[in-house]
């Protein structure tokens, strides 16, 4: 008996600690739409929503994936916590176990001389059709799980993502077309005089922006990404979702939000000298701010043209978040945002070439 042809085993995939999971925090979800009280003297665009400080963040010190707040990223975070990570456990245990008999069992000390035995018909057929299993318990799910990622439910709103150097902005084909153009806010000591700042409202530090991304909840989004220059890519850690945008190819990805709330993400494309400065902010609302928000920015709701005004009075938190959002002109918004950082030029010269 000679088992050193165990030692080959398998190797146990590493344990990636992606950006963050549970935290105690009392913050509740972010539905409440009141002013943010903070100091913001040259700040007329309130956030709608305040960021979260449990869902759609990092956590510092946080472990494993972001809370998810779709089916599919449930799906997927449920097979990789309870079932990946298990198994690459028990495998890495088990090797660990084997090398630790061998080497105490058969040293030259306990054991001197050694097995000849070359062949083992019952061992070799043991570890061949083992790690066949283990694939096909993993291939399962996993298929399972790209299955329902790639097929869709029909789209009730359609989003046009597209990465620039170094901001996004975001179409609403479906509303009318218009275009928000979404930038990092600058911190306090950064921001010039009379220039809007990052509050504790906005969201954290390099991860809050100017303009969000809104969708409604409860709603299927399609998500068509693409860029202007180089390949970004567009990544919401709590939707499970992450694709590229490349120039001159449209890619999709989905997502079903049911609850309402801010969620940060950020390009995952090495991109540039300001990558780390892109990120991505989603905010989630009922459908009927949604229609408010979309009425605010001079579009329209599909199929019920005239019903943009009553939906705008019919929730009253919105009209807070919606008239200074209105009130604030598109292209000034990312001008201002990125006069001050490295390149003033390019923010202008991308947009443009929508
Ligand atoms: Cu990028």
């Amino acid at each position: 008996m000679k088992p050193i042809g165990w030692a080959i085993a398998l190797a146990a995939a590493a344990m990636t600690i992606p950006a963050a999971a549970a935290a105690p925090s009392a913050a509740p979800a972010a539905e409440a739409a009141t002013a943010n009280t903070a100091a913001t003297p040259a700040a007329p665009a309130t956030p709608s929503v305040i960021a979260d400080t449990e869902y759609g963040v990092p956590i510092p010190g946080g472990l494993g994936l972001q809370k998810q707040v779709t089916d599919i990223g449930r799906e997927a975070a449920a097979f990789h916590n309870n079932w990946l990570l298990v198994l690459c456990a028990l495998i890495s245990l088990f090797v660990l176990a084997l090398l630790v008999y061998t080497i105490i069992r058969y040293r030259r000390g306990a054991h001197p001389t050694p097995s000849r035995t070359s062949h083992n018909t019952f061992i070799e057929v043991v570890w061949t059709l083992v790690p066949v299993l283990i694939l096909v318990a993993i291939a399962i799910p996993s298929i399972r799980l790209l299955r329902h990622q790639y097929s869709p439910p029909p789209a009730d709103l359609t989003v046009k993502v597209i990465g620039n150097q170094w901001f996004w902005t975001y179409e609403y084909p479906d509303n009318g077309g218009f275009e928000i153009v979404s930038n990092l806010l600058k911190e306090k000591g950064d921001a010039r005089p009379g220039e809007r700042f990052r509050t504790d409202a906005d969201g954290p530090p390099l991860l809050a922006v100017d303009e969000r991304m809104v969708i409604p909840a409860g709603k299927v989004v399609k998500f068509i990404v693409t860029s202007n220059d180089v390949i970004h890519a567009f990544w919401v850690p709590a939707f499970w979702n992450k694709i590229d945008a490349n120039p001159g190819r449209l890619n999709e990805i989905w997502a079903k939000v049911d609850r309402p709330g801010v969620y940060f993400g950020q390009c995952t494309e090495l991109c540039g000298a300001r990558h780390a400065y892109m990120p991505i902010a989603v905010e989630v609302v009922s459908p009927a701010r949604f229609a408010a928000w979309v009425a605010s920015k001079g579009g329209t709701m599909p199929g019920a043209r005239p019903a943009a005004a009553p939906d705008s009075t019919g929730s009253s938190p919105l009209s807070n978040a919606a008239a200074p959002a209105a009130a604030q002109p598109q292209p000034a918004t990312g001008a201002t945002d990125n006069t001050a950082i490295e390149q003033p030029a390019t923010n202008q010269a991308a947009t443009a070439q929508n």
